[in-house]
């Protein structure tokens, strides 16, 4: 959906999920910004049982001047938009209205319909606005009350910015320009003594399993960024790699999961914990996610959450495999040859976007990766747009430039990250079109089990390949092993 598909509407509630958190209110205040500039009549507001009362919240809406009410009732408005939740789920008070709009972020299985704009594999709704306001043009910096409130909704949602998942979270940190002291101010204003009690008392009672070298902690109800903050402690114990902490709120689970060890990827274990229940994801080290109540019961019944994290974890241990690059595949039996088809990609040469040597940051999916300007390293823009470093001397190898420019249009832009300008760019206008040269050839098989390749390019990092995904050789180079998606490679290679 995109937002100004709402300006015909002039009488708007903007409403937030009970109890309304940082994300929340940051989202709902930077919607009421646009429709108040539209002109429309607008208010932002939440019911529920109780009024908002952590001081962080106070304090933000004090500071940002935040026009947020407390309601019971409603005359029916013209139009009703729910932030950061979902009309008709358990955490936000129904209120009649002529239309419903959704803007949210959680995954409750509903997909977007005509307005509604639901993005679950973002981490905050605040993103989601920023994204939308973007498309329409609304300048967030213009108000720097708008830029810092989304901010903080961002920074509360992804436990301090370090469960960010997306490269446009990532593009939303660089471009808003908040109150710094503001934000100090609250990070210092977060907890109540009865929470810091509460991770006292989850430190306590802890689960460890000896030989995973993780632990496991239910804690009791608190600020989402109290399980980052015992999560952090847990790792710097010396017999814990991983720390899994979860706490129940109303609607279902919060997770925050840490890793110190290359071979767990955090970012892939609480996506693989939250499969068709949830959410979740961020980095290979700090991750995090959200467990739907509704749709753990619709999945797993009576089975208790203890037990299904326990189980699932188990499951997770035994099913993957790890392949490391620099050792090469001893077995190639199962492998087959497989040609590359005459696709057309795009690829930019890196000294076009970095005036020559200077150093950037290549943003893609699975994260920012350092690149180097240089003659003999192109970036090659894949499906979906996902882009990664080739050498020139593979590239010249397995493609053949045709000369004309490669136009696209992806759900994400690829980018860099230039230090230099300090902004991020798109790559896209730099970018060529290229053929896959006949004979180019991989030895590839199909996945059968969870696999994590440590691949050439970066080795602190593994890919994650998913059953019905292929494990590919190059024919040429057989430390050269990386993973290829299962559609794109049906759909690629012969
Ligand atoms: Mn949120």
């Amino acid at each position: 959906m995109k937002l100004s598909t709402l300006d015909k509407f002039n009488n708007i509630v903007i409403q937030m999920h009970d109890n309304p958190d940082a994300d929340a209110v940051g989202s709902g205040f930077a919607l009421y910004k646009y429709f108040k500039e539209k002109e429309k009549n607008v208010r932002l507001v939440y019911g529920g049982p109780m009024k908002i009362r952590k001081s962080n919240m106070l304090l933000m809406i004090e500071k940002l001047d935040i026009p947020v009410e407390y309601v019971d009732k409603l005359d029916k408005p013209e139009l009703l938009i729910t932030v950061d939740c979902q009309y008709g789920e358990g955490n936000v008070q129904r209120f009649e209205a002529e239309n419903i709009a959704i803007i949210d972020h959680h995954n409750t299985g509903r997909e977007s319909g005509e307005m509604e704009e639901i993005r679950s594999h973002i981490v905050s709704c605040a993103t989601v606005c920023f994204d939308m306001l973007k498309d329409e043009g609304f300048d967030v910096n213009s108000d720097k009350n708008v830029a810092t409130a989304l901010y903080y909704g961002m920074f509360m949602d992804s436990n301090e910015m370090s469960e960010l998942r997306h490269p446009l979270e990532r593009d939303m940190l660089d471009c808003l320009k908040y109150d710094k002291k503001l934000i100090k101010k609250l990070i210092h204003n977060n907890f109540s003594i009865q929470e810091m009690e509460t991770a006292g008392i989850a430190l306590i009672r802890f689960n460890y399993d000896e030989n995973k070298r993780l632990s496991i902690i239910h804690s009791k109800p608190c600020d989402p960024n109290i399980l980052g903050v015992i999560g952090d402690m847990v790792l710097k114990v010396d017999s814990i790699d991983v720390s899994i902490i979860y706490n129940e709120r109303p609607d279902g689970y919060k997770l925050s999961l840490r890793s110190c060890i290359p071979e767990i990827g955090v970012n892939d274990m609480v996506a693989f914990l939250t499969e068709d229940i949830g959410n979740g994801g961020g980095h290979y080290d700090k991750a995090g996610g959200f467990v739907s109540k509704k749709k753990f019961v619709e999945k797993y019944g009576e089975m208790s959450i203890e037990t299904y994290f326990f189980n699932r974890v188990d499951e997770y241990y035994n099913q993957f495999e790890i392949i490391y690059s620099k050792d090469g595949i001893e077995d190639k039996s199962e492998f087959k040859l497989y040609e590359k088809l005459p696709y057309r990609y795009g690829f930019v040469k890196s000294e076009d976007i970095t005036n020559g040597d200077e150093e950037v940051r290549l943003r893609t999916f699975e994260g920012d990766i350092s690149i180097t300007g240089s003659p003999d390293t192109y970036l090659m823009i894949g499906w979906f747009g996902g882009a990664y470093p080739i050498s020139r001397e593979d590239f010249e190898r397995k493609y053949e430039v045709t000369g004309n420019t490669y136009e696209e249009t992806f759900e994400y832009s690829p980018s860099v990250f230039s230090y230099k300008e300090n902004r991020s760019k798109s790559i896209m206008p730099f970018a060529r079109e290229c053929i896959a040269l006949p004979g180019s050839r991989v030895y590839a098989r199909r996945i059968e089990k969870h696999t994590k390749v440590f691949g050439k390019w970066d080795y602190e990092k593994y890919m994650y390949g998913e059953i019905g995904d292929y494990l590919c050789i190059s024919e040429t180079d057989e430390h050269d092993i990386y993973i290829v998606k299962g559609d794109i490679f049906e759909k690629t290679y012969n």
